[in-house]
């Protein structure tokens, strides 16, 4: 292995440039990280980004120490660095250095490229004059007891220390707890121990490897296939500013539209429009609450996009006006293959404007996908994002409230003639977006491609937020839409595993998540769906979703007692939703997702740190769902504090493990102390974002806080927060509602369990169990015993 050398450096634009004979470097001051970026010399440095937004840089103070240089990183950790060989050190991290591969010319014609897939299967591609074998790598120390999250949607469990994790876009269904890749790129990390935490973001779309301590216990390796280095060392020291900074490189989620947050039904496919209203009127027969109805697939004539199956769909306006009508929104799948077929409109006006990826010797790449046969469009270019945002004016003039991006990895079933296994199921590497080779922008193939769905809805209804759901991405999708963990199967395994794999996507800067629910593949049973539902009534995005030949899963499919463990679960989800939107809130504003691990809120516990089967749900509660059949009970650990269970009132105190009670009607959730969750009535669906009855959950303590953020739920307009604050000490309790919403309420109580009759209060009540609800509506009170 080569070293990189650098022989001298200097100050330009308040950034470190480096020189070396064969390397060059730039090293900038941001407002929560050091960029460090490595190139070969004979390239430029105009590398630009699909991820990371305009950053401001800060000047940097450099002084000698230890025989390198020591930069002042001002509220960013400091950065020492040796020049030759180039070695650094960032807080806790210490880098040995930075390795070109095999050689140091970016060109090695002929090279070969393996690359490894979930199935065990290997790209092989000859790459006449791909700039790949130039590829670098990032060499860690690893002190022990240094974890990792993030990294994205993976398997397995919370931490990704011990395991080679692959960045590389791959339709993976029937995946195991061993798959690697999955749908995702997110090649970012968090490494964490004892408390501290820093960040590691390598931007590079190529395909890179993070090698955390597998090959060897003592080292790190990340590597890109790249010829650039271009790496993001993220300060801390809290898991939370971790995230925080990262999310100001990468982005936060838009704030979406309230209904997104609603329930959601879905099932590859629903045949005909006589299906998709039985499902409807299934729903609200049984006073069930319903979002939006899905169609997969098969709504499409033969696979085309932007089309509809006259026969089966006959009245597709009249079908979504009706949905609508019963406060039930319609959602599309949108893939990105287009059919090639003369005539046909999309692909004859692709072709026209010369939209579609090409193959080297400047022809359509064709191949198949669902539709056959098929190409894609170049989403790397903004001519080509435009013109299928354009495209969605068919969806829109339909009725069609929010588009569902599949196969964008992009999934192909063969490409010119040769088969899915012998191409990874990718197109070739060698495939020209542009001037880019497929394997540059593969990564960020789906990426673009919401970009484009997101941009065009938000053009056609400029006063709407736009509602996208991917399964592929890369860093920064969140930006543009939300992500559901693809093809799980109904499997005990897997509604676990969907807890850690939502929570590092969270930790990875992507908020609004879920798992399709009842599974995807096989058939689900009612034990599994109950659970399943609960646990699903907290992810950001809850949505039931099965595939072609497995059994039925909406929720009256196993009989009236799973529907009745299942209907208080979609309740439940309605009464949090002010909760879950001031989380929402919370996740656009600062990057901190709605479902997070206990690490991000204790940090400091280390028993909690690893925890993967329990989660928080904002700052105040704490779930631990059943994830195993026949168990009326499990563990849960509980942090630093007080914890109130939320369905039997009872206090326990933290920092130790409690069997607790977990029926099928519900799910082991406890409240902290101090904390107050703003709660509404059940309802079928969400109209608007302001709620007229509000009901403060109050878990005592000295201090209690709790805020909501409301707005009309759908376009642009300001939104207003307002805060419950109090205090109890045993003998008074005093609590005050600084209301900011400007609208009249119909309600606003705060509702105290556990507790005995106050003496005197400055409000009315009502007092009954041990359950005192508080009129709150004269905005504050003073309660005595
Ligand atoms: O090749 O559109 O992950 O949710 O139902 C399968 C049919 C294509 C994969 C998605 C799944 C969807 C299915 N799709």
């Amino acid at each position: 292995m080569h070293e990189i050398h650098f022989d001298r450096f200097e100050i330009e634009d308040q950034s470190v440039r480096l020189y070396g004979a064969y390397f060059q470097g730039r090293i900038q001051r941001l407002a929560g990280a050091w960029r460090v970026l490595l190139w070969h010399r004979l390239e430029d440095d105009k590398k630009g980004s699909w991820a990371v937004l305009p950053q401001d840089t800060f000047t940097v103070d450099i002084s000698q120490q230890d025989g390198g240089l020591l930069l002042d990183g001002g509220q960013v950790l400091p950065l020492w660095l040796q020049l030759s060989p180039f070695e650094f050190r960032f807080g806790d991290l210490s880098a040995e250095g930075v390795f070109p591969e095999r050689s140091n010319t970016l060109s090695v014609p002929e090279a070969t490229l393996e690359l490894a897939t979930g199935e065990g299967n290997a790209i092989r591609e000859t790459n006449d004059g791909l700039p790949l074998g130039a590829g670098m790598n990032l060499v860690l120390r690893e002190p022990e007891g240094r974890q990792y999250f993030g990294l994205g949607e993976r398997t397995g469990f919370l931490d990704k220390k011990g395991r080679i994790w692959t960045n590389w876009n791959t339709d993976s269904p029937r995946q195991t707890e061993q798959t690697d890749p999955l749908y995702q790129s997110h090649p970012f990390v968090m490494g964490y121990q004892e408390g501290r935490a820093f960040g590691l973001y390598l931007d590079e779309t190529w395909r890179t490897v993070f090698d955390l301590g597998a090959t060897e216990s003592s080292r790190s390796v990340l590597h890109t296939d790249g010829p650039t280095l271009d790496l993001y060392l993220i300060t801390g020291p809290t898991p939370k500013e971790v995230l925080r900074h990262y999310s100001g490189l990468v982005g936060t989620a838009p704030m979406p539209p309230l209904w997104a947050l609603g329930v959601h039904q879905s099932r590859w496919s629903y045949p005909d429009q006589a299906a998709i209203r039985a499902v409807a009127r299934e729903y609200r027969a049984r006073g069930l609450p319903l979002e939006a109805i899905w169609m997969d697939i098969d709504y499409m004539e033969g696979y085309k996009v932007f089309t509809y199956d006259r026969g089966r769909f006959p009245r597709f306006e009249a079908l979504t006006r009706d949905l609508k009508e019963e406060g039930i929104r319609t959602v599309v799948i949108v893939d990105p293959g287009v059919k090639k077929e003369a005539g046909y409109p999309v692909y004859e006006s692709g072709r026209e404007w010369g939209v579609y990826v090409e193959n080297r010797r400047g022809e359509d790449l064709v191949g198949e996908v669902w539709p056959s046969p098929a190409v894609w469009p170049d989403f790397i270019r903004k001519e080509v994002r435009d013109w299928w945002g354009e495209w969605h004016r068919v969806y829109t003039e339909a009725g069609v409230d929010g588009i569902w991006n599949d196969m964008n990895e992009p999934s192909a079933f063969s490409v010119e003639g040769r088969a899915a296994r012998e191409i990874g199921k990718t197109l070739p590497l060698g495939a020209k977006h542009g001037a880019l080779w497929h394997a540059e922008a593969h990564n960020v193939y789906a990426q673009q491609m919401c970009r484009a769905t997101f941009e065009g809805l938000h053009t056609l209804r400029p006063e709407r937020r736009p509602f996208v759901l991917t399964r592929a991405g890369f860093a920064g999708i969140q930006r543009y839409a939300w992500v559901w963990t693809g093809d799980n199967s109904s499997l005990w395994s897997h509604l676990e595993m969907s807890v850690p794999m939502i929570l590092n996507l969270g930790l990875s800067g992507v908020p609004f998540t879920g798992a399709d629910i009842g599974g995807f593949s096989a058939d689900t049973d009612g034990e599994l769906l109950a659970r399943w539902s609960w646990l699903g009534a907290l992810y950001p995005f809850m949505r039931n979703h099965s595939g072609k030949g497995s059994r039925r899963q909406e929720p009256w499919a196993f009989g009236e007692l799973v529907l009745g463990q299942v209907r208080k679960a979609l309740e439940f989800r309605y009464r949090l939703l002010p909760y879950l939107y001031t989380l929402a809130y919370e996740a656009s504003q600062e990057g901190l997702p709605p479902m997070r691990p206990l690490v991000l809120e204790f940090p400091e516990d280390a028993e909690a740190a690893l925890v993967f089967d329990q989660f928080m749900l904002g700052d105040a509660l704490l779930a631990a769902p059943v994830l195993r059949p026949h168990q009326t009970h499990r563990l849960v650990r509980l942090p630093d504090g007080a914890w109130r269970d939320w369905w039997n009132g009872e206090i326990h105190e933290g920092m130790r493990w409690l069997p607790a009670y977990a029926p099928l009607d519900g799910i082991p959730l406890f409240q902290k102390a101090g904390s107050a969750v703003p709660l509404t009535e059940p309802a079928l669906f969400t109209t608007q974002a302001w709620w007229s009855s509000l009901d403060w959950q109050v878990a005592l303590g000295d201090e209690i806080h709790g805020w909501v953020y409301e707005d009309d739920g759908e376009g642009y307009a300001p939104g207003f927060i307002s805060h419950l604050r109090g205090g109890y000490d045993g003998r008074r309790l005093r609590l005050a509602f600084e209301d900011d919403a400007a609208r009249p309420r119909e309600r606003v109580t705060a509702i105290v369990h556990g507790i005995t009759e106050p003496g005197h209060s400055t409000v009315p009540y009502s007092y009954q169990g041990d359950t005192l609800t508080i009129d709150l509506s004269s905005g504050a009170a003073e309660l005595t015993w």
